[in-house]
C-alpha cells in the first residue's frame, strides 16, 4: 500500500480539467499494442506527458519496453502492482498508458478510476477473454468504466472470419478448461480464432439441446 500526500493529489485535481478512461480490447493478434503506440506516438507529437507502463509478468521481448508484433516500440516502467502507478507520476503527468493491462491486480479498475478523476487521460490495452472464451479477471469492470472502449478483432485461422477469441493450443491440441489460466506466450501456443472455430478442452456446457 502507498500513502501519498493529500496536498500533492489536491494540487493535481486543482491543475487538471479533464481525465477519462479509454480500454483497447479484443483477443491476441488484433494489434491492441500497436493502437495503444499509436495513440501514444500521437500525443507525443502534442508534447503531452506520458507515462506507459507494463505488469512484470510480460518478458516476452524486452524487459522496458512496450513492443508490437510490428516491432514499434516505446519506453514503459516495470510495474507488480497497479498502486506503482502513483509512485510513478505527478501532477505534470497528462497521459497514463498501460499495456497488457488484465495482469495486474485486482485493485486496478479502481486505481483507473481515481486517475481519471484526478484528470489523468488513461490509455489501456488488454485481453477481454481468456483462453477459454471467459471474461479476464476484472476487464469487465474496467470495460463498464471506461467512456471509450475500442474492441477489435483478429483473423480467425481456421476460417478467415473476424476472431473475438484466443485458442490456446498445447502439444498440437485445444488446451484444457481447468489449465492455468496466466501462460505467456505467442503463436507457439496461441491461435486468433472465431466463436465456431475456438475449442476447449472439457469446458463445461451449461445448457444442452437445441432450441
Ligand atoms: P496480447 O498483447 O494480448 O497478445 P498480442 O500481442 O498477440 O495481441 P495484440 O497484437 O492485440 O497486442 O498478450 C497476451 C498475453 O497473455 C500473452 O503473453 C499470452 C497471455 N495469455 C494468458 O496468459 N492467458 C490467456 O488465457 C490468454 C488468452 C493469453
Ligand atoms: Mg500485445
Amino acid at each position: 500500500m502507498y500513502y501519498i500526500q493529500k496536498e500533492s493529489w489536491d494540487n493535481m485535481v486543482l491543475n487538471q480539467k479533464e481525465g477519462w478512461i479509454e480500454v483497447i480490447t479484443g483477443p491476441m493478434f488484433a494489434g491492441k499494442t500497436e493502437e495503444l503506440l499509436r495513440r501514444i506516438k500521437r500525443l507525443e507529437y502534442a508534447k503531452k506527458n506520458i507515462v506507459v507502463f507494463k505488469p512484470l509478468i510480460d518478458n516476452r521481448y524486452a524487459d522496458s519496453d512496450v513492443v508490437s508484433h510490428n516491432n514499434n516500440k516505446t519506453k514503459s516502467v516495470n510495474i507488480n502492482t497497479s498502486e506503482e502507478i502513483f509512485l510513478h507520476i505527478d501532477k505534470e503527468t497528462d497521459v497514463v498508458a498501460i499495456d497488457e493491462v488484465q495482469f495486474l491486480d485486482n485493485k486496478t479498475p479502481k486505481v483507473i478510476d481515481h486517475l481519471a478523476s484526478l484528470g489523468k487521460r488513461v490509455i489501456v490495452s488488454g485481453l477481454d477473454m481468456d483462453f477459454r472464451g471467459e471474461p479476464f479477471s476484472f476487464m469487465p469492470m474496467l470495460l463498464s468504466m471506461a467512456e471509450y472502449v475500442t474492441k477489435l478483432s483478429a483473423v480467425c485461422v481456421e476460417c478467415g472470419t473476424p476472431a473475438t477469441r484466443t485458442q490456446r493450443i498445447i502439444n498440437g491440441r485445444p488446451a484444457r478448461y481447468l489449465d492455468p489460466i496466466v501462460l505467456i506466450g505467442a503463436s507457439e501456443s496461441y491461435e486468433a480464432r472465431c466463436r465456431k472455430c475456438h475449442r476447449v478442452h472439457r469446458k463445461p456446457k451449461l445448457y444442452k439441446g437445441k432450441i
